[in-house]
């Protein structure tokens, strides 16, 4: 049964195509920087806004048409939504999937009816994934919808609640590999607070330290060789997220043993609410060897909130590609879209619009970026901007050799100070726009 009748496998009809169903720049095949788009953007669905979402905003209920949705928590529902997901994600023709262990499977009233429900789609999940090739990027934990984790989940003050979420993760994290998922992440739903008279900050960040090793030791122990991610966010739910950015996260790693196990997985709206860009986010992971994956999506700035949109701003994407190429791609993690489509947009076929849209502009993106750096402009003009350290004093003091006697003798024994030279900054913009 087709559950997307009107839509047949979308293919890629080049840039001066009308069809609105079809990629004008996403050519799976076309290769840059010698990959395949395909193999380099790693395009990912989540299951949990693409299959999941309904709508539902802090204002008002339910609008997304679903007709294949029954509405009920049953496990018949969810093996069912398998096969429109995949249904969905091979027209599309998206090579990967991610999910959170209660998107795909109820939960029910014991734990180990829970595990029940989700082996049972999980073997449909892997049906489909045989059927079709499709892959798991990543699997995860929801541990912040049930009311359990009201306090958090491995920062919860009630030992009982941290206990069941260790579970909880044993358990994705066996899923994780059974599919063969190549990557596992740690986005701390409610893993922060939001006041801290009644908060043992301390203890809940040793806690936390304590739980990501768990999981470490126990991916090692079963043999999954996935890499790990952890995905920062400054603020919702919680008004202070212990992952806050990508600098709080790899502190929070090097302070606890964990650096060695865990990449990050920077998403855009998280970085704007951390006031960065994504682009900072992810030139700041990429120098520390931490850029694992990426959460692709986009914010609006006048709302101020998680609004999870599709990425269609060619000069984020732009941006975006410039730091993903310079590290060489961004495999074993992948351009996973976190995002849904508004309230609105309550058409099944809007689904495909929004996906089509974003994987577009992720190649643009990618060609616009690959021709920048074919040109050298950046990279030759930021080389001679620094140029002053290749040499001379500049190298004592990179070299180490220098110190604050040395430079003293140095600035003494000089007339007067090398000239500051321009940043050129409108320049290099201007630039940027001619390749866009
Ligand atoms: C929440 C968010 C999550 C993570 C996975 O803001 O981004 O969906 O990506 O838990
Ligand atoms: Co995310």
């Amino acid at each position: 049964m087709a559950y997307f009748p009107e839509v047949s496998k979308i293919a890629y009809e080049g840039p001066t195509s009308k069809n609105p169903l079809a990629f004008r720049h996403y050519n799976p095949e076309e290769v840059v920087e010698g990959k395949k788009l395909k193999d380099l953007l790693r395009f990912t669905v989540c299951y949990w806004h693409t299959f999941r979402g309904t709508g539902v905003d802090p204002f008002g209920s339910a609008t997304l048409v679903r007709p294949w949705d029954d509405g009920s928590n049953s496990v018949e529902n969810a093996v069912k939504r398998v096969d429109v997901a995949f249904e969905f994600i091979e027209k599309l023709g998206c090579p990967f999937y991610a999910f959170h262990d209660r998107d795909v499977a109820p939960e029910a009233e014991t734990l180990s009816q829970t595990n029940k429900n989700l082996d049972a789609v999980v073997k449909a999940l892997k049906a489909a994934q045989e059927r079709t090739g499709i892959k798991l990027l990543w699997g995860t934990a929801n541990m912040f919808s049930h009311p359990r984790f009201m306090h958090g989940a491995a920062t919860t003050c009630n030992a009982d609640v941290f206990a069941f979420a260790a579970a909880q993760v044993k358990k994705a994290l066996e899923v994780t590999k059974e599919l063969g998922g190549e990557n596992y992440v740690f986005w701390g739903g409610r893993e922060g607070y939001h006041n801290l008279f009644n908060t043992d900050m301390k203890r809940e960040l040793d806690h936390l330290a304590k739980f990501m090793h768990m999981a470490v030791d126990y991916a090692k122990k079963i043999g999954f060789t996935g890499q790990f991610l952890f995905e920062p966010k400054p603020k919702e739910p919680t008004k202070h997220q212990y992952d806050f950015d990508a600098a709080a996260c790899l502190n929070f790693c090097r302070a606890n043993g964990l650096l060695d196990h865990i990449k990050l997985n920077i998403e855009t709206n998280h970085a704007t609410l951390a006031g960065h860009t994504m682009m900072h986010e992810l030139e700041y992971a990429r120098i520390q060897g931490a850029l694992g994956s990426i959460d692709a999506n986009t914010g609006d700035l006048l709302l101020g909130w998680d609004t999870d949109q599709f990425p269609t701003d060619i000069y984020l994407t732009t941006q975006c590609m410039l730091v993903i190429l310079e590290q060489g791609g961004i495999a074993p993690g992948g351009v996973n879209f976190d995002a849904k489509v508004r309230r609105e947009s309550f058409d099944p076929i809007d689904l495909f619009h929004a996906h089509i849209g974003a994987m577009d502009a992720f190649a643009r993106g990618t060609k616009i970026a690959a021709a920048i750096r074919k040109d050298g402009v950046l990279k030759d003009f930021v080389k001679k901007r620094y140029r002053s350290f290749d040499t001379g004093v500049g190298a004592e003091i990179e070299s180490g050799k220098a110190t604050f006697e040395s430079l003293e003798k140095y600035v003494l024994g000089k007339e007067t100070l090398n000239p500051n030279e321009s940043g050129r900054q409108e320049m290099l913009e201007n630039i940027i726009n001619q390749y866009l």
